[in-house]
C-alpha cells in the first residue's frame, strides 16, 4: 500500500487470509522523544513524528506540523462490520490513534466458546479468529504508512476468555480488557469461574506480552452518583492489578481503566483531581489508561468534546500513558467515521496545546483541603478491603452487595449489585483436573504431568502447541452461508465496479447523511417539523437524534439523520475549477524582492466600498496582508483621478471596483480606464484590474481589463494574478 494514492482494498486482505502470520506479538509503547523541534516551534514532551499523518485543521497556519501526543491514543471502532472498520481504522491512524479497540457484538460475553466466520454484529463486531487476523493484516499495512506500530485490541472477559486470550494470542493481538469483576458484576458470570478462566486468561495474556486493561470505570458508568464510587475504584483496581502481578503480567503491561468520575456543571476538575492523584500515588508502578467519561454523556457532541476536554486537562496535569477516547456523540448511538476522527483529533489538540504545560503549572499537593481528599480516598478504600476480610473476602463481600453501592463508602445503601456466589451464568463449571489433564497451550500455569510421558518437558510431549507450531492453529473461514463478509461485498459491488458513490457514516454506501436545522417551535413541534422536512427532502429511515432547546417558546436546535435514496456517478462529477493560489510564503517572498504597489478606488457613482476593502485590507486576508502597498481613494472616484495618482507614485496596478451594472456601467467603466490608460502612454506598465458582484471575468478582460474578479473571490487570489501578471510581463 503506498501512502495516500490508494484505497484498502478489502478484498486483497481477505485474500489467502489462511497463511497470514502476524508481525509481532505484545504490545508497543511509544518512544518518546524529549525535547524536539517541530517546525517552527520546541515541544518538550510529545512523541515522535508519524511518516504520514494528517494535522488539525488548523495546521496549515503553522507548516503542516502534526505533534503527536506522548500517551498511546484509543480509537474504540465497532459499527458491526469488520469490513467498514478497517476503513475506520486507517482514517484514525493518519490522524494518530495508535491503539485500535474493537467492541464485542452485544452478548458474545456469554458464548461459551469461539465463534467463527464473519457474522455481522449487533452494538459491535463478533470477534472471530478470521476478523481478528484480517484486521490485524490490515493494521500491518497501515503501519508502514504511518510509520508507527498499531496496538490492537479487544475483550478477554466473559465465559469463553482464556479461549480468547489463546486466540489473541496465536493471531497478534496486543492488548485486551481482562478483569474478573467485570464478569461478575455486569455480565453475571460466576465468581469462581470467573476467577479461574481469570487466572488462566491473565496467564497466557503475560506470555503474549499483551496489556491488560481492567474493568473498574464500568463502575463509575454504572453508579447512581458516579463521584461516590471512587473509594471502591481503588479497590477493584488493586483486586485486578494483584491477581495480573501474581499471574506474571508484567507492571508495564498492567493498565488501570479509568475516568475522571464527574462531568459539568458539576465543578468536575476539582472533585476529579483527588481522586486522579490519590489513585497514581497508590498504583505509582503500573500503566495509567485514562478514558474519558461516557457516563454523562448527552447527544450534544459539543458538551461531549468540552467533558472530553477537562478529562484530559486532568490526564495532562496527572498522567495518562494511554489516553482513550470515545466518540463524542456516543450518547445518540452513532459511532459514526467522521465522530471518531473528532474524539482523537480532540485528544491530539489538547495536548499539543497543553505540551510541556507542567514546566509551569504544578498541582498544589501541600494544600491543606486537597491533601484530606486525597488521604480520605485512600482510607476509605482501605477501610473497605478490611471490612471485605472481615465478612470472609471478595466472594462473601460481592454477595453480600458491597460494590456498586450509591453510598460513599462507608456510608451503605443497600443498592449495590449482589451474586450469589453458586449463581450466575456458568455456575458449577469449575472442575478438578483428571490426573492425566493434559493444558492445550504450553504457556498455561499449572501441571501438565509431563512424567507421564517420560519427560519433564510438556513441549516436546506434543511437539509443541499453536504458540510454538502456527500450523496447528485450526483456521475456520465461514460457518455462516447466509452472513459473512463475502455476501456483504456483493451486495456493494456493483457500486464499486461502476463508480457509484452514495455517502456514508458507517458501512460502504449506506448513504446516511446528517441535518442540523433549527425551528422556531417548541421542542416537540420542532421534532416533528423536522421529521416531516425530512421525509419532504425523500429521506428514508429518519430519525432525530439529537434536540436542544434555545429557549422553550422561541426555537429548537435539531438534528437528524436519514438515508438518501440516489446514487452518485462518479465520473459524471465536475470538479471545481480551483483558482490559481500561490501560497502565503510565496507571495510575501515575491513582493519582498520587488515591492508592489496599487491604487485602488470605486468608480462611477459606486458608494459600495466593502467588497474592495475586503480584498485590499489585512483583517480578512486582504492583499496587504502579502505586502502589497496600497493606496486607496476612496468610493465614485473618477476615472482619470486614478490613472493620475497611478503614475504620480509609480503604481504598478490599479484595482477599481463597481457593484452597480446597470446599462452595463461596471463594463463602460472598465474600458474607459483603459482608454484613459491608453491615452496617457501608461496601458502597458499597468495592470488593471476590475472586481465586484457583477463581474464575469471573460467580459472584464473582453472590456480592457488584465482581469476581473466576481463574487466570492478572496485577496490571496488578486496577489496571486498580480504577482503572475507581473512576472509575465517581465518576460
Ligand atoms: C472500554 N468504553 O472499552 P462484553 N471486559 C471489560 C470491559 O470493560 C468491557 C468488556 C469486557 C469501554 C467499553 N467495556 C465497555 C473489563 C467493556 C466488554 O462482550 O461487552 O461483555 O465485553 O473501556
Amino acid at each position: 500500500m503506498k501512502p495516500f494514492d490508494q484505497k484498502l482494498d478489502i478484498e486483497a486482505i481477505l485474500n489467502d487470509l489462511e497463511h497470514y502470520v502476524p508481525r509481532r506479538k505484545g504490545w508497543t509503547w511509544h518512544k518518546r522523544a524529549g525535547r524536539q523541534k517541530i517546525g517552527k516551534f520546541e515541544f518538550l514532551d510529545m512523541s515522535e513524528n508519524l511518516k504520514t499523518s494528517i494535522g488539525l485543521p488548523a495546521s496549515h497556519a503553522f507548516d503542516s506540523i502534526d505533534p503527536q501526543p506522548k500517551a498511546i491514543i484509543t480509537t474504540e471502532i465497532a459499527s458491526g462490520r469488520f469490513e467498514d472498520d478497517i476503513r475506520r481504522m486507517r482514517m484514525a491512524a493518519i490522524h494518530g490513534a495508535d491503539h485500535m479497540m474493537v467492541i464485542r457484538t452485544a452478548g458474545q460475553s456469554h458464548f461459551d466458546g469461539l465463534i467463527e466466520g464473519t457474522p455481522q454484529g449487533v452494538g459491535g463486531i463478533p470477534i472471530t479468529r478470521k476478523q481478528v487476523r484480517a484486521q490485524r493484516k490490515a493494521l500491518d499495512m497501515i503501519e508502514d504508512e504511518v510509520g508507527r506500530p498499531i496496538n490492537y485490541h479487544s475483550y478477554v472477559s466473559g465465559v469463553a476468555g482464556p479461549e480468547i486470550a489463546v486466540m489473541f494470542v496465536e493471531e497478534g493481538v496486543n492488548g485486551a480488557h481482562q478483569d474478573p469483576q467485570y464478569n461478575i458484576l455486569y455480565r453475571n458470570i460466576n465468581m469462581v469461574r470467573s476467577f479461574v478462566d481469570a487466572a488462566e486468561s491473565k496467564k497466557i495474556m503475560a506470555y503474549g506480552q499483551l496489556a491488560q486493561i481492567d474493568g473498574a470505570h464500568n463502575a463509575n458508568a454504572t453508579a447512581v452518583e458516579a463521584w461516590k464510587v471512587t473509594p471502591e475504584l481503588l479497590v477493584q483496581h488493586a483486586i485486578n492489578t494483584t491477581f495480573s502481578l501474581a499471574c506474571g503480567i508484567n507492571e508495564e503491561n498492567i493498565c488501570l481503566s479509568t475516568v475522571p468520575p464527574t462531568a459539568p456543571p458539576a465543578p468536575c476538575v476539582r472533585m476529579d483531581l483527588p481522586y486522579a492523584i490519590a489513585l497514581r500515588q497508590l498504583f505509582c508502578n503500573v500503566r495509567m489508561r485514562a478514558q474519558m467519561n461516557t457516563k454523562y454523556m448527552e447527544s450534544s457532541v459539543r458538551e461531549a468534546t468540552v467533558t472530553h476536554t477537562l478529562n484530559l486537562l486532568i490526564s495532562q496535569l496527572t498522567s495518562a500513558d494511554i489516553q482513550s477516547t470515545i466518540t463524542p456523540d456516543e450518547g445518540r448511538n452513532v459511532p459514526w467515521h467522521i465522530y471518531n476522527i473528532e474524539a482523537i483529533d480532540t485528544a491530539k489538540q489538547v495536548f499539543a496545546g497543553l505540551d510541556g504545560i507542567n514546566e509551569y503549572l504544578k498541582i498544589d499537593l501541600d494544600n491543606p483541603q486537597l491533601k484530606a481528599e486525597v488521604r480520605q480516598l485512600k482510607e476509605r478504600a482501605v477501610l473497605m478491603m478490611e471490612e471485605m476480610l472481615e465478612v470472609g473476602g471478595y466472594f462473601e463481600s460481592v454477595a453480600q452487595g458491597f460494590f456498586v453501592d450509591s453510598g460513599f463508602y462507608p456510608q451503605r445503601n443497600g443498592d449495590g449489585i449482589a451474586r450469589k456466589v453458586q449463581g450466575g451464568i456458568a455456575a458449577d463449571t469449575v472442575y478438578p483436573r483428571g490426573k492425566d489433564y493434559f493444558a492445550p497451550v504450553t504457556a498455561h500455569f499449572g501441571d501438565n504431568h509431563p512424567e507421564l510421558y517420560g519427560t519433564d518437558d510438556p513441549v516436546s510431549v506434543i511437539s509443541g502447541c499453536t504458540f510454538e507450531d502456527r500450523s496447528k492453529i485450526i483456521y475456520i473461514d465461514e460457518l455462516d452461508e447466509t452472513d459473512n463478509v463475502y455476501l456483504r461485498l456483493e451486495e456493494t459491488r456493483r457500486m464499486r465496479d461502476q463508480g457509484i458513490v452514495k455517502p456514508e457514516m458507517e458501512w460502504q454506501h449506506d448513504g446516511v447523511v446528517l441535518l442540523t436545522m433549527f425551528f422556531p417551535l417548541s421542542v416537540d413541534l420542532a421534532k416533528a417539523a423536522a421529521l416531516s422536512m425530512a421525509k419532504q427532502m425523500n429521506l428514508q429511515e429518519t430519525e432525530v437524534i439529537h434536540t436542544e432547546i434555545m429557549h422553550p417558546m422561541e426555537g429548537t436546535r435539531v438534528e437528524v439523520k436519514g438515508k438518501v435514496p440516489f446514487e452518485i456517478e462518479i465520473n459524471s462529477l465536475k470538479i471545481e475549477e480551483k483558482p490559481k493560489m500561490m501560497d502565503e510564503e510565496q507571495l510575501k517572498a515575491a513582493v519582498i524582492a520587488k515591492p508592489f504597489k496599487i491604487i485602488a478606488a470605486t468608480v462611477g457613482e459606486d458608494e459600495h466600498s466593502v467588497g474592495l476593502r475586503e480584498i485590499i485590507d489585512i483583517k480578512h486576508g486582504g492583499i496587504e496582508k502579502f505586502g502589497f502597498e496600497c493606496i486607496y481613494l476612496g468610493t465614485s472616484v473618477a476615472l482619470s483621478k486614478l490613472v493620475d495618482a497611478a503614475i504620480e507614485t509609480s503604481a504598478d496596478a490599479i484595482l477599481i471596483s463597481t457593484i452597480i451594472s446597470h446599462d452595463d456601467v461596471h463594463y463602460k467603466n472598465m474600458r474607459k480606464l483603459h482608454d484613459i490608460c491608453l491615452e496617457k502612454g501608461v496601458r502597458d506598465r499597468l495592470i488593471l484590474v476590475a472586481g465586484g458582484t457583477q463581474v464575469t471575468p471573460e467580459l472584464a478582460r473582453r472590456n480592457g481589463m488584465d482581469e476581473g474578479f466576481g463574487r466570492k473571490t478572496k485577496g490571496q487570489q488578486v496577489a496571486t494574478f498580480l504577482v503572475l501578471r507581473r512576472n509575465e510581463a517581465r518576460g
